[in-house]
């Protein structure tokens, strides 16, 4: 029983990793071996994922991360590629943050979506851009980012549970592809591949692949789950069953974990999700715009360049951000650091200066729409601002204070509803993902929420995918309560406790509109 080797890809909305873990008896050691920007790419209108740029990122990982036992793919969920009757892509994946689902959505009524599907309302559910889909009428495959590229690996064709279920096309309890809503895509509806679940081995990769990366080939793919928010609440180190969880990157996913979905019309109006999860657990979580926030605000500063080095907040160039790629973040080595083409905003010196600043002086609702697309966030965050008779943040570290204090009253909100609709009791906050790194934050969760805060993992979702491979593997066994225990005892945690006599103001004292 020596030490096996896992590879996760984990690909995210800011960044792609390859991230390779080292599991013995008792042991999990792991180090990340390539990191890649994700950059959206506007042509002709619609916002696209660069899936080329993303897949040869992780050949380049893969490549880096030597013979492995076993490789998983995790990323942001909802969006897809087609593939045509000979298993060509069809053009580009688009991104979910383009504007073609504010024209067209599925016809099914929500609360019919919703007590099918169990999951909440956003319009770029798969289901929903798939009704603004030109290009079905070619496809005879849909496959899901990380489907995708297992099927480039290995050539298998499937769909991953956990990440399905995000496309609200799966029935909730069965947890197979619901036949009325298939049956709603008319002819397309063959498009769905046989569902996976997470720990099956979908096979070796292909040998053209594996003679180009320079492995085995017999080195296996191993399903995991495939949603990066899945992968990352299974990486949570929770001590018990008393916790709530935050995922804290582009977006927070805030909620509880339980056993069976919880489809209430309460939960509904909440916009509470009731996605799949591993061995059979619901996530139930509110989607919180996170800190896309604070990274297109990083943007438009570095779009804007230096004269504008603390005031004021707004850019004074007249080009939009959105016309511009988002910036080149994390490095292997300088992780959160916003390098954009001036490489002039530095992460960990803006949330220096924020956290200096008057806590709550104005504060945005997260969720509100108008944050949604790529932009510029300061103008928006300012005219929130103005619109709700509130103070407008005239420097960058008040416009970043305003981020972060808006983003801890989100995630109060979120464990307060999620305590409320489920019941389940909750002493600890498990913060995990980029965002853990943001002490501020972490601070101002455990304030507002007058609970402890664990923060860490930051890499929670390599940490989920590899277990899920190393337990199919044999190298680990055990429940996901054992497999949070081999995480607790191997990786630097940080506990922030509510400080004392701290006073976060209630979300009504900022005069946000009703939404
Ligand atoms: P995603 O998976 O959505 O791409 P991540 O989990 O990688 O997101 O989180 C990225 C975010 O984490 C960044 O936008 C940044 O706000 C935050 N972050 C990363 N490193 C740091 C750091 N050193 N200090 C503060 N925040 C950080
Ligand atoms: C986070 C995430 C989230 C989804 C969003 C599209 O990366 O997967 O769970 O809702 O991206």
């Amino acid at each position: 029983p020596g030490t096996r080797r896992y590879a996760a890809v984990d690909l995210g909305a800011s960044s792609g990793r390859v991230v390779v873990a080292e599991i013995g008896p008792g042991t999990l050691d792991l180090r990340e071996v390539h990191r890649f920007a994700n950059v959206p790419v506007r042509a002709g209108g619609t916002l696209y994922w660069d899936i080329l740029r993303i897949h040869r990122g992780v050949l380049d990982g893969l490549r880096a991360a030597g013979p492995v036992d076993g490789i998983g793919i995790d990323s942001w969920a909802v969006d897809y590629g087609l593939l045509d009757e000979r298993g060509a892509l069809l053009g580009n994946p688009v991104h979910y943050r383009d504007a073609r689902t504010e024209h067209r959505t599925s016809d099914v009524p929500f609360e019919e979506l919703y007590a099918r599907t169990g999951i909440a309302r956003q319009p770029f559910n798969t289901i929903h851009q798939l009704a603004a889909e030109p290009r079905l009428a070619s496809a005879a495959t849909l496959l899901l980012i990380p489907d995708l590229i297992a099927y480039w690996l290995t050539g298998e064709i499937g769909a991953e549970l956990t990440n399905a279920s995000t496309t609200q096309l799966l029935d909730a309890r069965t947890r197979e592809w619901d036949p009325v809503l298939a049956r709603g895509l008319g002819p397309a509806a063959g498009i769905l591949p046989p569902i996976r679940r997470p720990g099956e081995v979908i096979g070796p990769l292909l040998p053209e692949v594996a003679a180009e990366l320079g492995l085995p080939v017999a080195t296996r793919v191993i399903a995991v789950g495939s949603h990066d928010t899945a992968s990352a609440v299974a990486g949570v180190p929770a001590a018990d069953e008393r916790f709530a969880y935050i995922s804290c990157g582009t977006w927070s996913l805030v909620g509880v974990e339980l056993d069976q979905p919880m489809i209430s019309e309460e939960g509904r109006r909440a916009n509470f999700t009731n996605e799949a999860g591993i061995d059979g657990t619901v996530r139930y979580l509110r989607n919180v715009t996170g800190l896309w926030l604070l990274q297109e605000c990083i943007r438009t500063w570095s779009v804007a360049g230096d004269g504008l080095a603390d005031t004021p907040a707004t850019p004074a160039t007249g080009r939009d951000p959105a016309d511009v790629p988002v910036v080149d973040v994390p490095g292997a080595s300088g992780a959160g650091r916003g390098t954009g083409p001036g490489g002039r905003v530095d992460l960990e010196a803006l949330l220096e200066s924020a956290a200096r600043e008057e806590p709550f002086r104005s504060a945005v609702d997260a969720d509100d729409p108008v944050f949604h697309a790529p932009g510029d966030m300061p103008a928006r965050i300012a005219d929130f601002c103005r619109r709700t008779g509130q103070p407008v943040p005239d420097t960058r570290a008040r416009m970043v204070r305003c981020v972060v204090d808006s983003l801890a009253l989100a995630h109060r909100a979120a464990i307060q509803d999620a305590r409320r609709l489920t019941g389940q009791a909750v002493d600890t906050v498990h913060i995990v993902g980029g965002g853990s790194r943001n002490t501020l934050l972490c601070r101002l969760t455990a304030d507002a929420c007058g609970l402890p805060v664990v923060a860490g993992p930051v890499e929670a979702t390599s940490i989920g995918n590899v277990l899920v491979q190393a337990r199919a593997d044999g190298a680990v066994s055990g429940t996901l309560a054992d497999l949070r225990a081999l995480i607790r005892r191997g990786q630097p945690l940080e506990r922030h406790e509510p400080s004392p006599g701290a006073e976060v103001p209630p979300a009504e004292r900022f005069g946000w509109p009703a939404r």
